[in-house]
């Protein structure tokens, strides 16, 4: 037994160090099954994060118990991703037991660090769209806002990256296969979900769907504890399994593959996080898995809501459903069903219900990740839905036509041309609330992609602008700079970021300035080690670190990195006796595998970092690191120590970014656009402790509407020539000089994402960043006025925003 002083919920409660080395050794006992003088890392980690995790389900009891007794509103996020990284440490610091478990594992004789490195990440998203919505749970649990998260538990999250000569080579990730200490499966807690067949009426207003295949949606759940353990909310993840396990029959006739057949299909629904969709079994799968998990929630959901009610028409008191961007739209559709075809209700009361349950969150206004689905797919796989999108069609079209307004039929229609649905254009018309993730962001909403629609609903688009949180973005992850804040304002910060401001006034304080410096320094060192590790590179700690981590995209720009660093590469060899600013140039991130030019970016990447790293002219003047997999514990290593803060998106095309955050968070300065977020940062630090180049959101709106032509461009600017030039040429591919040609012609002829009209302004701006870190006292002091200035994008001020103006719930405390 644990001995610990009894708390009530919402008291830290105290725990001895002694008590938990000896939970930690019954755990590896009795859990695990393992002798310490047999026991493995692994076994050890398990044994530790079991008895972390049986702190948690206490409180897990008491908030669920809590959330159900005072019947307030309650939240559930429906998202596709949930990018949520390792979970051991950030129990151990929410819960503040770190202290007790750091010296239960001395006594023990185990290494913590080494443990917490033995948890494999919980890969489950691609970018900030997934680890936004980790970020919001870690939120929602420290506010006491009572929700449930809902998503896949895929056996494969996103894959794991590896350099083959160079080039992205995609493995599946195995995140499931030593054991899981987090979760808990709940077999009792499943739920059918159908796919294809007929519809059929009785003529007394009852539908029937007898449905071609069943699956069984079965509930994973994993308790996420706030900050100060004071509530514990659900992250539930559902896993696909067969109806039936076994065809016996089958398999007793020797026809061993086909009796399994079934549990085959059904469980390729939850295998992987996006399966190539390139293919038409691709796209239908990728259909299924957004109806499967969106379907599982809302049955939980209602289930959950009749539990303690019940009239299903006050379903909008209780219950704020989040669809997290288009993935989960067709929740419009498949709520509207359950009310009507199981609970009878009429298509319009049920529109109604759905309207007021249901917001959106849109996270990118490129067409491309606005999901459309093709009619004959859709009506395939689900045919009531496809009726059901009809009838909203056509009554929403209606009514629109009765008010005489100034909007073009065409763009509000949610069924284009009889072939494709556009699920964006769902979500809005079957949301309360729609929206944006950045100020900009949002009034780009307004202006273009829902231009129509706010004309009609001009109070439904909100701004809620993103957020991080700053418990596994600073406090976990930057232990130097923690305690360095603790000594000097205490921890108030950790519940309201806003309240590090109040360390501000030590940017010119000498002593706290070297304090912060050495700390930045220390996590330098660590990162240079994590280097030497991965890649074998050696690269100088006190060269500047600049750091672009992010999914690789073409409006990301990457490429416009790249070609500065050919640029400096080119110049420093022209004049290596000049006084230069030592660089580390590091790279991280994965491109999707059917993304063939982002893929090859990859590969320039790394074809220069050899040619640059193996330059004896060059020296530790300029070191490019190109880190495979980067993940959610990477990024805990890279941003902590990052001097230089890459956000140099083409402007008006990052919805909002939250690297930007948690890079300035630990005190990088930001290079960037006026793009998303990047504006309200500027903003907040201030324009002499950011470094803003190129053209805005409106420059290129106009320059695109005009036509950009890039050939003047490149000729009249010898820089940006040159580098193109050595792309081609040769230099950085002896082996294949074609290799980059596309890329290459894509920038003479199109440039559609403005790398070379923005060039220039880049590489100028980069040298004053140059010139500027050799005056260290003052770039500290900056680095501390963006650690300082930055409190107001926690995601717990974005939570609150959503609490009031989306969802309208309150804190349980
Ligand atoms: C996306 C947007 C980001 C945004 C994030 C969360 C899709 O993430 O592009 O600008 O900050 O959602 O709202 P990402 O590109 O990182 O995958």
């Amino acid at each position: 037994m644990i001995e610990e002083a009894a708390g009530s919920a919402g008291q830290p409660r105290t725990l001895t160090a002694a008590a938990f080395r000896d939970a930690v050794r019954a755990k590896l006992a009795y859990a695990v099954g393992k002798d310490p003088s047999r026991a493995t890392a692994k076994d050890w980690s398990m044994a530790l994060s079991l008895a972390v995790r049986d702190q948690v389900v206490e409180r897990w009891f008491e908030s669920t118990k809590a959330s159900h007794a005072g019947q307030k509103k309650h939240v559930y996020y429906l998202s596709m991703e949930f990018l949520i990284g390792r979970l051991l440490n950030d129990a151990v610091c929410n819960l503040g037991i770190e202290s007790q478990v750091r010296s239960a594992c001395a006594e023990l004789g185990i290494d913590y660090q080494a443990q917490l490195e033995q948890e494999s990440d919980a890969a489950l998203g691609n970018g900030g769209l997934g680890r936004l919505a980790a970020c919001f749970l870690d939120s929602m649990s420290t506010l006491g806002i009572p929700a449930h998260g809902y998503g896949i538990r895929y056996d494969h999250g996103l894959f794991r990256q590896r350099f083959h000569d160079g080039w992205q080579v995609e493995e599946p990730e195995d995140w499931l296969v030593s054991g899981r200490a987090w979760e808990f499966e709940r077999a009792e807690m499943a739920y059918l979900v159908k796919f294809g067949g007929q519809i059929s009426f009785d003529g007394h207003g009852a539908t029937y769907w007898r449905a071609d295949e069943t699956v069984k949606a079965v509930a994973y759940d994993t308790p996420i504890a706030g900050w100060r353990g004071r509530h514990v909310n659900t992250l539930r993840l559902w896993a696909s399994r067969p109806v039936e396990v076994l065809d016996l029959g089958r398999f007793n006739h020797g026809d061993y593959m086909s009796a399994a057949e079934k549990t085959i299909r059904a469980e390729t629904i939850s295998r992987v996080l996006y399966p190539d969709d390139t293919t038409a079994e691709g796209k239908e799968l990728r259909l299924k898995q957004e109806y499967f998990f969106t379907s599982a929630s809302l049955q939980d959901i209602i289930r959950r809501y009749l539990e303690d009610n019940d009239d299903i028409r006050k379903l909008p008191d209780q219950v704020a459903i989040q669809m997290n961007d288009t993935h989960p739209a067709i929740a419009v559709a498949e709520l509207m069903r359950i009310l009507a075809d199981d609970y009878r209700l009429t298509f319009p009361e049920a529109f109604e219900i759905t309207r007021q349950c249901l917001s959106y969150t849109n996270h990118t206004l490129m067409p491309e990740a606005l999901e459309r689905w093709n009619t004959n797919l859709f009506r395939k796989v689900l045919p009531r839905h496809m009726q059901i999108i009809e009838w909203i069609d056509y009554h929403h079209l209606a009514e629109v036509q009765g008010r005489n307004l100034p909007v073009s039929l065409d763009a509000i229609r949610i069924i284009e041309w009889g072939s494709e649905i556009k699920m964006g254009s769902l979500a809005f018309v079957g949301s309360r609330r729609v929206n944006g993730v950045s100020a900009l962001h949002t009034e780009l909403m307004k202006q273009t992609v829902f231009k129509d629609y706010h004309v009609l609903y001009p109070d439904r688009i909100v701004n809620e602008t993103n957020g991080i949180t700053p418990r596994r973005w600073l406090y976990e992850c930057n232990p130097g700079l923690r305690a360095l804040l603790l000594e000097a304002i205490g921890d108030g910060w950790v519940d309201n970021l806003e309240r590090i401001e109040e360390a501000a006034k030590f940017a010119t304080d000498a002593s706290f300035r070297e304090k912060f410096a050495a700390a930045k320094k220390a996590n330098k060192v660590r990162l240079a080690a994590e280097i030497e590790r991965r890649i074998g590179l050696r690269v100088d700690p006190s060269a500047l670190f600049d750091v672009q981590i992010k999914r690789m995209h073409e409006y990301k720009r990457q490429l416009l990195n790249i070609l500065e660093t050919i640029a400096l590469y080119q110049a420093i060899r022209r004049g290596p006796g000049a006084e230069w600013t030592p660089r580390v140039k590091i790279f991280g991130g994965k491109a999707a595998p059917g993304y063939q030019i982002a893929k090859r970016i990859i590969k320039l990447a790394n074809d220069v970092a050899r040619v640059v790293n193996n330059d004896p002219i060059i020296g530790d003047r300029l070191k490019v690191a190109v880190l495979p997999n980067y993940n959610v514990s990477l990024a805990e290593v890279i941003i902590p120590a990052a001097d230089l803060s890459e956000q140099i998106s083409t402007a008006g095309m990052e919805a909002s970014g939250t690297g930007n955050m948690k890079l300035a968070l630990n005190g990088a300065l930001t290079i960037g656009t006026l793009d998303g977020a990047n504006v309200e940062i500027a903003e907040r630090v201030g324009p002499d402790n950011i470094y803003i180049f190129g053209l805005t959101a409106d420059d290129v709106a106009g320059l695109r509407q005009r036509g950009y032509n890039p050939n003047a461009t490149i000729d009249s600017d010898p820089t940006l020539k040159g580098a193109i030039d050595a792309m081609v040429n040769g230099t950085f591919s002896p082996d294949d000089h074609g290799r980059f040609n596309e890329v290459a012609d894509r920038l003479w002829h199109t440039d559609w994402f403005l790398v070379t009209a923005d060039f220039q302004s880049y590489f100028q701006t980069q040298r004053t960043v140059d010139l500027d870190y050799r005056d260290k006292n003052r770039w500290t002091e900056r680095s501390i006025l963006n650690t300082t200035k930055v409190g107001w994008f926690s995601s717990d001020r974005t939570i609150r925003g959503y609490s009031k103006d989306v969802w309208g719930v309150e804190p349980i405390f």
